[in-house]
């Protein structure tokens, strides 16, 4: 059977890729958004495979569906996937598909609320371009939690829920620079190894899938903080990460060091900012309110040729037969 082509839009949001489908993708019919990733999860997992695996893509990618709503008034509906699986969230994912929703036509600036799999978003495009998104209720579970990691003894890191499961550690681990990707690559990726060995995990055992390690900004007129965020496929953020930096904001305020109205500016480790600030909920979890700007850089019809061994991409188990 021919499918049918996958008409896409690129942008970055502070050097990290996000990529629309616009139209193409399956009809998932009348569902909450969560019933929609799992299906997308387990029964078109090609459309995640040929938009973010090479040729096509490659491992920094994030994919965002376009969706109907099924809450009400959403201007739609997203589900964001990366290299490996869907993601609960993504707020860099979230500034591309808004100035991409401007490039087509379809809203102008103003607040949009956005449907997603953990939860209803509200994103706010502004006048000057840039896009401040209210991310989920967010909250630290834990402080400073051991985890023994082979060559470099015992590590300590917060844990908190921002969308997606962050552990943060500052001060260990391999200086945050540009030049260090590839020791913060393989540090951060032994973290994560031994959290799932030994058993840490956030909420109702739930996979801490993104780690982060911080260090001091390069220039602190312009930023708080510089990070490197390592993403569940083993890519690292080229942004300061959007749920990365709600994270690191519900641990400052947990540890008293943020107040409503105090902005946290959280460098990538690009250097490129994200301004974050909070609002208190009456239980002590806060909404994160980060802003950043993002570029349409590309547009592209995706064809699949039945005689094309990767139409569907490069899977990541690939092995040579
Ligand atoms: O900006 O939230 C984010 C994000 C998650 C994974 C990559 N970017």
């Amino acid at each position: 059977m021919n499918q049918a082509p996958l008409h896409v839009i690129d942008s970055h949001t502070e050097g990290e890729p996000t990529r629309v489908v616009i139209s193409g993708g399956p009809d998932m019919g009348v569902r909450t958004m969560a019933e929609k990733a799992r299906i997308l999860r387990d029964e078109h997992d090609w459309l995640r495979s040929a938009v973010c695996n090479e040729p096509r893509g490659h491992e920094a990618m994030v994919g965002a569906l376009l969706c109907e709503p099924y809450e009400p008034d959403c201007c739609c509906g997203v589900i964001f996937f990366n290299n490996v699986s869907t993601l609960n969230m993504c707020i860099h994912g979230t500034i591309g598909l808004v100035v991409t929703l401007e490039y087509l036509g379809k809203i102008g600036a103003g607040i949009h609320r956005i449907d997603t799999p953990v939860g209803v978003i509200a994103a706010e495009l502004r006048a000057d371009g840039s896009v401040e998104v209210m991310n989920v209720p967010s909250y630290r579970t834990a402080a400073q939690v051991p985890v023994e990691v082979s060559g470099s003894g015992i590590v300590y890191g917060d844990i908190a829920w921002a969308g997606n499961w962050f552990y943060l550690i500052e001060g260990q681990g391999p200086t945050v620079d540009f030049k260090n990707l590839d020791e913060l690559t393989a540090f951060t990726w032994a973290v994560r190894q031994e959290l799932g060995r030994q058993g840490i995990t956030g909420d109702h055992g739930m996979e801490i899938d993104h780690i982060e390690v911080f260090g001091p900004p390069t220039d602190p007129s312009l930023a708080d903080g510089r990070n490197f965020v390592l993403c569940p496929g083993k890519a690292y953020d080229r942004s300061p990460c959007g749920t990365g930096t709600s994270a690191k904001l519900a641990c400052l305020h947990a540890a008293g060091k943020l107040k409503p109205g105090e902005i946290w500016r959280q460098a990538s480790i690009l250097n490129t900012v994200f301004h974050g600030t909070i609002e208190e909920l009456p239980n002590g979890d806060i909404i994160p309110r980060i802003s950043g700007r993002a570029w349409v850089n590309g547009e592209s019809i995706y064809h699949f040729n039945p005689t094309d061994p990767f139409r569907h991409g490069i899977p990541s188990n690939y092995t040579i037969l």
